[in-house]
């Protein structure tokens, strides 16, 4: 079984990608449903994200009290042992809050569910990164140097010179991963999706 942790900062688009990518792997099919599970962390009570979500029929689960990258790991290992117990899907999609570390989430995944294979996927806002990076440097830097592959979103928002900038910025901060630029609100090219599937 397969989890793909989606990082990046606040509003920088990991819904609107978990969207289409769980449209990717369930296709037209809706018999597939339960192949996928979307679970999502967020720290307040009431979730739009969830709403949005859920209204998309796909099936959804949470982790509502707090950020599980630090505090809440047993709720993640747990949340988890229910979603393989009730659907055993072969992948959860897993959003983490805009201000989690994936990379801790990971190691708690790691330690306590061996069997789950890993991998990192975060979201970055090409309007907003350059004036979000000197406050949030510690935090961004920690979202991107854990990932496989680094989504550039919300290029439409942003002229080439500018997007030049702010791809060269954030490829200081991870030079392995594999990059794509994006726009989610528009369709995503199934490249993209079989990058984030494919990535170890
Ligand atoms: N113009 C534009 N807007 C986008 C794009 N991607 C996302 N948005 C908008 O940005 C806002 C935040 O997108 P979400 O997908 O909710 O972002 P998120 O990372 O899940 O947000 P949180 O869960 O609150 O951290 C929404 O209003 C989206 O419609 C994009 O590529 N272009
Ligand atoms: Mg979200």
């Amino acid at each position: 079984m397969k989890v793909i942790i989606l990082g990046g900062f606040l509003g920088s688009g990991k819904t609107s990608v978990v969207i289409q990518l769980a449209r990717h792997v369930i296709g037209a099919d809706s018999e597939n449903r339960t192949k996928v599970v979307i679970l999502e962390n967020e720290i307040g009570e009431v979730s739009i994200d969830d709403k949005i979500l859920q209204n998309s029929g796909y099936e959804v689960a949470n982790l509502f009290s707090g950020c599980v990258c630090c505090t809440m790991a047993g709720e993640l290992v747990l949340g988890l042992h229910k979603i393989i117990e009730d659907f055993n899907p072969e992948l959860i999609i897993m959003e983490a809050t805009g201000v989690a570390y994936p990379e801790n989430i990971r190691k708690t995944i790691n330690h306590s569910l061996p069997d789950l294979d890993c991998s990192i996927t975060c979201v970055t806002d090409a309007k907003r990164w350059l004036r979000l990076l000197r406050p949030m440097e510690m935090l961004l830097e920690g979202q991107l140097d854990a990932a496989e592959v680094i989504l550039i979103n919300k290029v439409d928002l942003v002229d080439e010179d500018s997007l030049s900038k702010v791809e060269d910025s954030i490829r200081t901060f991870n030079s392995n991963a594999q990059f794509f630029n994006i726009s989610a609100t528009q369709r995503i090219d199934p490249i993209v999706f079989e990058a984030i599937l494919g990535a170890k």
